[in-house]
């Protein structure tokens, strides 16, 4: 299987949980930023025009990361990375698709690309507000969202199951722009952060994406 990465992207935690799960995959680099997934030839592959994307041996195009995950998962099951308890499952995820839907789609897209929420904005028209109020809402939204997940985490190691799993690899791809934006990480997520970059897997993908 291949997959397909930028840099800085949420396509981090897809490459993590392969390289986690040992089974053979290729990883190609692709610069998202200069508009690689916006070219003919990325979207023949995925329409959607995004990473991860995730090509199959059997040329099936898996996209969006909590459904690739929960595939990978699937492939692996000794290794927990879903947990097989319906309770710790739900818990599993609950906190990846808050990771996934609302730190990442709603509070760091505000930030990173304000430009798509500020012309469809009713609130920002309506109340004429000033450039520059999406990026603050977002920032104000990764804030409050941190100190959720912080009080979700307690005292726990890993975020559901009592192993490193599929939200554990979502948490960090989140917890991982915190810096590019300035944002401080409360105690427990700041705790998980540096228990997730210390597997060896995680640091070997670190290795060949070369960030911190
Ligand atoms: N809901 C998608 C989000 C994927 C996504 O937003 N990927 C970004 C990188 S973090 C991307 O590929 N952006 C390229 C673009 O919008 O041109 C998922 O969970 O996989």
């Amino acid at each position: 299987m291949k997959l397909y990465w930028g840099p800085h992207t949420c396509a981090i935690g897809t490459h993590v949980l392969l390289e986690e799960i040992d089974m053979p995959y290729e990883a190609e680099k692709i610069d998202v930023a200069g508009g690689a997934t916006k070219e003919p030839w990325f979207k023949a592959i995925n329409p959607k025009a995004k990473v991860p994307t995730l090509v199959l041996d059997d040329g099936r195009v898996l996209t969006e990361y909590g459904a690739i995950a929960v595939w990978l998962a699937r492939q692996a099951p000794h290794l927990n990375l879903l947990p097989a308890d319906p309770d710790e499952e739900e818990r599993a995820l609950s906190l990846m698709d808050y990771a996934v839907g609302t730190i990442h789609g709603q509070a760091f897209a505000r930030v990173f690309m304000p430009e798509k929420f500020e012309p469809q904005d009713p609130v920002h028209q309506t109340l004429g507000l000033g450039q520059g109020s999406v990026k603050k809402q977002g920032q104000q939204m990764i804030e409050e969202a941190f100190a959720i997940v912080d009080r979700q985490l307690g005292g726990r190691e890993w975020a559901a199951g009592g192993t490193f799993g599929i939200a554990d690899a979502a948490l960090f791809y989140v917890e991982r722009w915190a810096s590019q934006v300035k944002a401080e990480l409360p105690a427990n997520v700041a705790a998980h952060f540096e228990r997730v970059k210390a597997r060896p897997a995680v640091a070997k993908v670190m290795h060949v994406w070369g960030e911190s």
